[in-house]
């Protein structure tokens, strides 16, 4: 681009200040520049958004669509304007009119709408599916309130609301004409004639607002349609027009409520009425849109599978199952078996987690309450299935109380992981040792019924966002030594293998990694006011704070580490910062709790002149897409340290691995995967194996036994409930130490001596940089497999059946 090209950029800028914003570039705030900025990005995108739409439809080809409660988008003007590669350019336009992108572009808000890997999974898989040319579909929820902003007070965490919308979303096309009455409660009538005739009490009205999904690299340009949630009737004028005001209004907002917040908590969710209001308003408003695009040029079902591939993201739109089914049988009128028989082409469904907390049950009497003809539909499909398990497998009662849909132990339940695998003809799970836990645990009679329907596709990243956006030094010394296709072919890092042992490579690399550092530590210092040394070893552990994850144990080791420091203050230790990031679900106390351990523990490191800035802890406030985007390409560590067996895939493993850090991890989820491509000698693997943890479980695991007999262990878990990081408060971390010693369900007591040891290798390989920064390069080239572009071919091919369309 010439400078006459830039001039045109600017005032094509200038112009969507004036007439889109309404403001005098003169006066325009920083917030203004980025609404104009969106406003060019997404102008320069409809043309090939439009086309896309209307080859797919002329095409009549196979559309999948991704029904997913959650999609942790991350900002999109970056990704946006890289897509069409034109960052650079507009970044010095702009730059020669006095106005900064970088700095405009940090104005977005970073829409939360998800907790955390099964939300960014989708998110990635939505930037493939558009970059492969996949016709495809998100369908989700438009949250007024996303994931919560967590601050940190006194150490404790504080949620307050996300309001991302309340400057509006430059990106999202409102569909006013595009809606869909959505029904709930009521009771069923059974006409001989009519059939079943559904009697709602109420109706909610689901409005579509679109954003567009950028392919790199090429013209296809994908919907993700979200669901807005309006009442039916805007207010209740019976009581209005009774000068009842309140009342009159109040039906109206219960109504849209369904739309209002994203539900905090990626691990439970029973018992919630509005949790599951909120999966049968998008799954049905999806469903009816689906089916209204089908009919655009189709008279009869019998085509449905072969045009259509609906995905569950989880068991979260299962109730799409029976939805399908009323639709195709009550409203369509086609018979029960044609309707199953195309149901269970159509649906796929992916499992995101063996907790048992998170494989959602409702209670029969709730569901019966609010969706009285599902609940119908369900028994029947349950029915017919236990029928045939008799027929195939006789009287085996054992068997079909385990099989069915209906869990009998207790309150009655339905188990929507068990409908969506009866539904779907595949089901996977997101890494190899996670696929085949489900077919040894909790879908292990299921795997015997119907062999061939479990498979695994082990979950990626998307390169671009993580890699090529996130990491610009970094990405620039690829394209300087292997060329810029591997944005679109990853596999082509595998040519950075043979760098990895020319020292000026090796140089660049490292400085790239000190500038992301820098970076990062000026970020910090104005996010969270530590300073942290851009040349200590950054360990980090960023994903939601849960148990199995395992933060705990981490803390354990710094712990230990601090006894250490204190004893030996003249040891040459290898200078650490230690960083933390991530958010526990509100009503989750413990996982609170050891948030509030890390911010005790790093107040006091950090003010211990002994330590002479040999060892920083840092706990960032409020993790989000785009803070993980500033902390990865910094990392030299990645903590992966899950119990083993516990974390389904991960893929925060990935995108540190991608940006050049090294492992310490379990043989857990895709660790195992990672370790395969890099090789033994550029992995820290420690800790007990799944085998090896069912069988200390089996045996009777005794913790205490772990601490008596090792007094490093004993020293650390006796400060930490002996009031030692918590003087103003003794039994502050008790539950903490007391839950260690009596259950410790994740083994944390049986890794630590190993966990500690390998920090020691850890600690002695960083000390020879070179070393370290060829296992680093090792790693880069070894991420290939990890894009989520297999990941969605993968989909595609052995799944969905569905085939890229060239725009
Ligand atoms: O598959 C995406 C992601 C995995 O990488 C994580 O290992 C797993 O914990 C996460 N699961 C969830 C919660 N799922 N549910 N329900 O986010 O999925």
């Amino acid at each position: 681009m010439n400078q006459n090209d830039h001039e045109a950029l600017r005032r094509y800028v200038a112009n969507r200040l004036l007439y889109t914003i309404g403001k005098d570039p003169k006066t325009a705030t920083k917030t203004d520049w980025y609404q104009a900025l969106a406003r060019l990005a997404r102008d320069k995108q409809i043309e090939n958004w439009i086309e896309t739409t209307r080859q797919q439809y002329e095409g009549k080809v196979k559309r999948v669509y991704y029904l997913s409660m959650e999609f942790l988008i991350g900002r999109a003007l970056t990704n946006s304007l890289m897509s069409m590669d034109l960052y650079d350019e507009l970044a010095t336009a702009l730059a020669e009119g006095g106005v900064d992108l970088e700095e405009t572009r940090e104005e977005e808000p970073d829409p939360g709408l998800g907790n955390g890997g099964l939300g960014r999974l989708a998110a990635c898989f939505l930037d493939s599916m558009a970059t492969m040319g996949l016709p495809s579909f998100g369908y989700g929820i438009r949250y007024d309130y996303g994931m919560f902003a967590q601050s940190i007070h006194d150490g404790y965490q504080v949620e307050q609301p996300d309001d991302w919308l309340k400057l509006g979303n430059p990106w999202e096309f409102p569909r006013r004409q595009v809606t869909y009455p959505v029904k709930f409660g009521g009771w069923v009538e059974h006409d001989p004639e009519k059939g079943a005739i559904w009697h709602e009490a109420e109706k909610v009205e689901a409005q579509a607002y679109d954003m567009i999904v950028p392919g790199y690299g090429t013209k296809t340009i994908n919907t993700m349609r979200l669901w807005h949630a309006h009442a039916a009737e805007s207010l209740d004028l019976t009581l209005f027009s009774q000068g009842n005001y309140m009342q009159a209004v109040a039906s109206k907002n219960q109504s849209e409520n369904v739309t209002r917040v994203l539900y905090p908590d990626d691990s439970s969710y029973q018992g919630r009425e509005l949790r599951l209001r909120q999966e049968y308003f998008f799954v049905s408003a999806s469903l009816q849109d689906i089916i209204r695009r089908y009919l655009h040029n189709h008279e009869l079902f019998n085509e449905l599978s072969d045009q259509v591939a609906i995905h569950l993201n989880d068991t979260h739109p299962a109730i799409a199952v029976p939805e399908l089914m009323r639709l195709l049988v009550d409203e369509h009128k086609m018979s029960w078996n044609s309707a199953w028989a195309q149901c269970c082409k159509v649906f796929s469904y992916t499992n995101h987690t063996l907790m048992p907390e998170a494989l959602e049950t409702w209670p029969v009497a709730m569901m019966r309450s609010v969706l009285p003809r599902h609940l119908e539909i369900i028994f029947e499909i349950n029915k017919r299935f236990l029928d045939w398990v008799r027929t195939h497998h006789g009287e085996d009662h054992d068997l079909l109380r385990r099989v069915s849909l209906i869990d009998e132990t207790g309150e009655r339940r339905v188990r929507m992981a068990y409908l969506s695998v009866l539904a779907s003809h595949k089901v996977n799970g997101v890494s190899k040792l996670h696929s085949q836990l489900l077919v040894d645990t909790i879908f292990a009679d299921f795997a015997k019924l119907f062999p061939g329907r479990f498979i695994n596709v082990t979950n990626g990243i998307t390169p671009r966002r993580w890699l090529a956006n996130a990491n610009r030094p970094l990405s620039a010394l690829i394209d300087r030594s292997i060329g810029t296709g591997w944005r679109k072919d990853l596999d082509e890092l595998s040519k950075l293998k043979k760098f990895a042992t020319k020292p000026d490579f090796l140089k660049e690399f490292a400085a790239a990694k000190l500038t992301n550092k820098q970076r990062l530590a000026e970020w910090v210092k104005t996010h969270g006011g530590v300073d942290i040394d851009p040349n200590a070893m950054l360990d980090v552990q960023v994903k939601r704070f849960h148990e199995y994850k395992r933060q705990l144990l981490n803390v354990l080791h710094i712990v230990h580490r601090y006894n250490q420091m204190v004893a030996n203050p003249d040891k040459d230790w290898t200078p650490r910062t230690f960083l933390f990031s991530g958010k526990a679900a509100s009503a989750y106390r413990m996982a609170k709790l050891i948030i509030k351990l890390i911010n005790d523990v790093a107040r006091k490191i950090n003010a211990e002149p002994a330590l002479r800035d040999r060892m920083k802890v840092v706990f960032v406030p409020n993790y989000s897409v785009s803070a993980a985007e500033m902390i990865m390409p910094a990392a030299n560590l990645s903590e992966q340290i899950s119990t083993a067996g516990t974390e389904a895939s991960g893929t925060g493993n990935m995108k540190l691995a991608i940006n050049g850090a090294l492992t310490i991890g379990t043989m857990d989820g895709a660790n195992v995967e990672i370790h395969e491509q890099v090789g033994d000698d550029n992995i820290f693997i420690f800790g007990h194996r799944t085998e090896e943890v069912a069988k200390i479980k089996a045996a009777g695991y005794d913790p205490a036994r772990y601490y008596e007999e090792n007094p490093d262990l004993r020293l650390v878990i006796d400060q930490i409930g002996g009031g030692f990081w918590s003087p103003d408060d003794a039994g502050r971390f008790r539950p903490i130490a007391d839950s260690l010693l009596r259950q410790d369900t994740y083994l944390l007591l049986a890794d630590f001596a190993d966990y500690v040891a390998t920090q020691e290798k850890v600690d002695a390989l960083y000390r020879d940089q070179n070393a370290w920064n060829q296992k680093a390069v090792i790693n880069v080239a070894g991420m290939g497999v990890f894009s989520s572009d297999r990941t969605i071919m993968e989909y595609a091919d052995r799944i969905w059946n569905v085939k890229p369309l060239k725009v």
